[in-house]
């Protein structure tokens, strides 16, 4: 079933405390600015916007096992979690835009009720599967898929803020695209529960073509299983987006891998949900905002069916002279 010019319920998500720097919580303004629910109308989608999650923020909210900003995250997150389900419960895919990656958390457990076969395709320079014991930074964007893993359920304690999530996801559902920045107990999570994860060694290795096919086979053999895409900026290289020199990181996908990335996303028509993360327009100057904002929305144009071969709404055909 072709999901590409169907439903598409959009959602804000304007948070930023998942990490220390401010400027994440404007990414749904600047993307809703540069006219993401247009352009996708253009495709010929029905494009509902539902405006943002509202967030919150907790006072007094102390790091608790060296992670920062628990109980924010954690209560913010459910508040994600419960729009997303409410989303696609009207709609047929939901496209959040963030906020930083801890947003993930939210998402993938909100679209998890209504999708418990959902697998993950996560593309991003970081594997953001950090435990609050093996992360360095305490930030908890570099943690959210180590929330949702039920491997990892007896390394991670239940933090203030996350009483209401359960983990909805097996290591083996979760496939990464484009890391480059893996930290050891990551590394070790990632080789202990077989996670499949190329990096950009196997993208140069492989090529992205045979790279795409070899991880949605891994995590979907048969080809059925709703796809949960979550996209953070930073795994294109950070020449094509400045919000990603944020966690600059060199050496990261050509705007050329990431279109192809999204482009074979969508073709499957199993997309239920599209996170993008990490979008900054508190970073650099005018032009690099712009620059940021325009390489986001080409990309996420191609996950909802725009073709770089060209592409017609569904319906069309080639007009009669009069
Ligand atoms: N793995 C590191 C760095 C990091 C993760 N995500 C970003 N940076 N953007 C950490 O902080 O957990
Ligand atoms: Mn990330
Ligand atoms: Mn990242």
């Amino acid at each position: 079933k072709m999901k590409s010019a169907e439903r598409i319920g959009v959602l804000g998500i304007p948070f930023s405390k998942g990490q220390s720097r401010v400027g994440t919580e404007y990414g749904p303004e600047v993307l809703r600015n540069g006219g993401i629910v247009r352009k996708l109308q253009n495709l010929g989608c029905h494009v509902q916007d539902h405006g943002d999650v509202e967030v919150i923020q907790v006072e007094k909210d102390d790091p608790e096992e060296n992670a920062k900003n628990p109980r924010t995250v954690g209560l913010t997150s459910k508040l994600i979690a419960d729009k997303v389900e409410r989303v696609l419960r009207s709609e047929d895919i939901c496209l959040g835009l963030g906020g930083d990656h801890s947003v993930a958390i939210g998402t993938i457990a909100g679209n998890a009720r209504v999708e418990p076969d959902l697998v993950v395709l996560w593309i991003d320079a970081h594997a953001d599967i950090n435990t609050p014991m093996t992360s360095d930074s305490g930030n908890i964007h570099g943690m959210p898929l180590a929330f949702l893993v039920r491997e990892l359920e007896s390394y991670v304690t239940k933090l203030p803020g996350f009483e209401w999530l359960s983990p909805c996801i097996h290591a083996k559902d979760i496939a990464y695209i484009g890391l480059r920045d893996v930290d050891a107990g990551e590394r070790k999570i990632i080789e202990k529960f077989g996670i499949t994860a190329f990096s950009m060694q196997e993208v140069d290795k492989y090529g992205i073509n045979e790279v795409v096919e070899r991880a949605l086979r891994a995590v979907d053999p048969e080809g059925k299983r709703p796809i949960h895409l979550s996209f953070d900026v930073d795994a294109m290289d950070p020449t094509l987006a400045t919000s990603a020199r944020d966690h600059a990181v060199i050496g990261g996908l050509s705007l050329r891998e990431t279109y192809y990335i999204a482009e074979e996303v969508a073709r499957t028509g199993r997309l239920s949900m599209v996170d993008v993360a990490e979008v900054n327009p508190l970073l650099g100057d005018e032009k690099d905002k712009k620059l940021t904002v325009d390489m986001t929305i080409s990309v996420i144009q191609r996950f909802f069916g725009n073709r770089r071969g060209g592409c017609y709404p569904p319906g069309y055909d080639i007009p009669l002279p009069h």
